[in-house]
């Protein structure tokens, strides 16, 4: 039929490419070229770089000694236990699986929070972090009437930026970061949260904070609580490295835990990303504390109420994997070792990467490599030396000089020290 049609046009008429012609004109000519992710997009150039000694210090995985990818032994024993069980594929319900949901609101606030016995706190399950931050950001946009305004460390995580904004809040900043010692600016932010509009949403990060590694001490934390109540603030924390920090997952939530007992009513995202190692299988929560049960109850219908939209229900295989290590004593005391083992050689790193740039006849100060926390360094180089090392190194890093320092192992930390002394001196 169209060749027919075609053929009783004049050739004249007919277009050099047909087929091009005969689509309908472009929808999309009003789409401009995005730039890549500022983190992600690290990975992508990394990939192409044929540098035999290249290293990928840019996205946040952890990677064992030899630079290769952890699975960690609890989670094999678990999906093994699973594999034997032969579980159906079923979906979840809206909130997921009300083990995990449960276990992990433990792990976060303690199993003997009064949160639990007085019935005042909701969790549901999440597509890890970033989905849990997604489901808190759209409650408050939709139900936070008081006030639509954010406020996020200054730096914070690339990505709550963007995750606020798209749910409609209205993003403000508070100091946080001192360049001048690589450290908390904790005058500065205290400063800031006193003077935020009352019932602002102040966003913190639980412990190792990203991208800086920099942590308030206990007693700064007391005050930030203090101050966030006399201003009414509510208090947003993120943890997506509980246990990471420290190696001890009841130190790392020592914040949140402080604030709860202290007459905070938070929200709080949790990642088992980096904890479990279970980047991939996007499991995560998303907790409400709430006045009482009554509004636990009423909450909870409304999460579920913004989910189903979203995506329905949650994925079941992580969670699973996740419930089964919290639930199971001894695969917990396994996994709470192995979460010790990933934080020790980060921890480890740092001091190597600091005795290997002296070795290098570094005269810099670098304590703050080691005084900073969790996953990531906050080098302190600045935007073109950060190039430089790119460029002469193949030493791949976010243009902020972050770097992380679960990426650095035996065999690379000389060269790395090597790489930033060339580009400090
Ligand atoms: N919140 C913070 C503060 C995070 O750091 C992350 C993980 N970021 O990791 C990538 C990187 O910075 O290199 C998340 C939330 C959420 O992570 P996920 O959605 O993977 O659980």
């Amino acid at each position: 039929m169209a060749l027919l049609r075609r053929a009783s046009i004049p050739a004249i008429l007919l277009p050099r490419h047909p087929s091009i012609a005969l689509r309908a004109s472009s929808w999309w000519s009003n789409v401009e070229l995005g730039p890549p992710d500022p983190i992600l997009g690290v990975t992508e150039a990394f990939k192409r770089d044929e540098h035999p000694k290249k290293m990928n210090l840019g996205v946040g995985a952890y990677r064992d000694d030899a630079g290769r990818p952890y699975v960690l032994p609890s989670v094999k024993k678990a999906e093994a236990a699973m594999m034997a069980k032969n579980l159906d594929k079923e979906y979840l319900g809206i909130a997921g699986l009300a083990e995990f949901a449960r276990a992990s609101a433990q792990l976060a606030f303690g199993a003997d929070s009064s949160v639990f016995r007085d019935g005042r706190s909701t969790t549901v399950q999440s597509i890890s972090g970033t989905g849990a931050l997604r489901i808190g950001a759209a409650f408050l946009a939709r139900f936070h009437k008081a006030s639509n305004a954010v406020y996020l460390p200054k730096p914070s995580w690339g990505n709550h930026t963007p995750i606020m904004r798209d749910a409609g809040l209205n993003l403000q900043a508070y100091r946080y970061y001192d360049p001048s010692t690589c450290g908390f600016d904790c005058a500065g932010a205290l400063e800031d949260i006193a003077k935020m509009p009352e019932k602002s949403i102040l966003l913190l990060h639980a412990c190792a904070h990203n991208p800086t590694g920099v942590d308030p001490r206990p007693e700064q934390w007391k005050e930030i609580c203090q101050i966030a109540k006399k201003r009414q603030l509510f208090v947003f924390f993120d943890m997506a490295y509980q246990g990471f920090a420290s190696g001890d997952s009841d130190r790392d939530a020592w914040a949140v835990r402080h604030f709860v007992e202290n007459g905070h009513n938070v929200a709080l995202c949790q990642s088992y990303a980096k904890n479990m190692g279970l980047y991939g299988e996007r499991v995560g929560a998303f907790s409400m504390v709430c006045a009482d049960p009554d509004e636990t109850k009423r909450v909870e219908s409304q999460l579920k109420i913004l989910i189903r939209p979203m995506y329905s229900n949650p994925p079941v295989h992580g969670a699973r994997i996740a419930s089964m290590i919290l639930t199971t004593p001894e695969l917990r005391q396994q996994w709470l070792v192995e979460l010790k083992g990933m934080a020790d050689r980060i921890i480890g790193m740092r001091e190597e990467l600091v005795q290997n740039l002296q070795k290098e006849g570094s005269s810099r100060n670098w304590k703050h490599i080691t005084e900073q926390i969790g996953m990531f360094c906050f080098t302190g180089l600045k935007p073109d030396q950060v190039g430089r090392i790119i460029k002469d190194f193949s030493i791949y890093m976010t243009s902020d000089g972050r770097i992380s320092v679960a990426g650095v192992s035996s065999n690379n930390v000389a060269y790395l020290a090597h790489g930033i002394h060339e580009v400090t001196k």
